[in-house]
């Protein structure tokens, strides 16, 4: 895995809002998250976010989106290897420019054959805290091209949103409703090979296009929360436990649930590594 960037690349991340790195992950590698991916999915089987029930309709508009497990980490040992790791914190951390970074969440999003286009949206506005240097993680892996499905950003829209956001629904630009003002910007496509990867502002918006092919488009991602960030009284991957005993403003720092991947100053994994 090749974590590190140049000083032109976190520039351009801060400038842009996103950031293609080629090459993230050796061929092997590729193989490696694959097969976990793989593994972990079909252990998981229905349940969409590890600790949320909710009845899943196979049908509905958003399950054909992508299907999407959440915490994969949580119930699955081959992907925790893999995510929960400091190099990813630091990285993360780099290129948004904060001390420190907790995993929030991962998420598999995986196109199947003819799935639907993924609506233009914001990450940060649907996690229980908010912060302009909320930063996602996608990798490839398989090859992301036009026709499956590659994801799509407008760039610099980090630096104008607020945290009002739209839903991944079934009308895709529903976001300009909300940010006319970004109704005149061209899209970027970010194609990849599998085993590249991406970084996106949590506030920049995004979306991806549909998967226009009778193959898959599998990617793994996560998103990383700056160490210090509050609750802000959404639940989003919380349990009714754990969002019982939060009361708005309190600091997100269990490490069960968020582990410090890395930080400047401060005992994290990095120092355990
Ligand atoms: O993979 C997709 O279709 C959408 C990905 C996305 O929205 C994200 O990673 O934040
Ligand atoms: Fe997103």
């Amino acid at each position: 895995m090749n974590t590190e960037v140049t000083q032109e690349q976190v520039s351009f991340y801060r400038e842009n809002g996103f950031i293609v790195l080629e090459d993230f992950l050796t061929p092997a590698e590729v193989e490696t998250w694959r097969a976990a991916l793989d593994d972990a999915i079909k252990k998981r089987g229905r349940q969409r976010i590890l600790a949320r029930e909710e009845q899943m309709d196979d049908d509905a508009y958003y399950n054909k989106v992508f299907v999407q497990r959440v915490n994969l980490w949580q119930d699955n040992e081959k992907i925790r290897d893999l995510i929960v790791d400091h190099r990813l914190g630091k990285l993360a951390a780099t290129l948004a420019g904060v001390d420190g970074m907790r995993l929030w969440h991962d998420q598999a999003l995986i196109k199947q054959p003819w799935a639907n286009p993924t609506g233009w949206h914001l990450d940060n506005p649907f996690w229980s805290w908010s912060s302009r240097d909320a930063i996602s993680l996608w990798v490839a892996l398989d090859d992301v091209t036009m026709q499956n499905g590659c994801l799509y950003f407008l760039p610099s829209t980090q630096k104008t949103a607020r945290f009002d956001n739209a839903s991944i629904g079934h009308n895709i630009g529903d976001i300009f409703k909300i940010y006319p003002e970004w109704a005149k910007i061209e899209a970027v496509p970010a194609l990849m090979k599998a085993g590249s990867c991406s970084f996106h502002n949590g506030l920049i918006a995004h979306g991806a296009g549909p998967n226009m092919t009778p193959g898959w488009r599998r990617a793994m991602t996560c998103g990383f929360m700056p160490d210090g960030s509050t609750f802000n009284g959404q639940q989003n991957i919380l349990s009714k436990e754990q969002l019982a005993k939060l009361k708005v403003g309190d600091l997100l720092e269990d490490d069960k649930q968020n582990p410090l991947l890395y930080h400047r100053t401060k005992p994290s994994l990095a120092s355990r590594a």
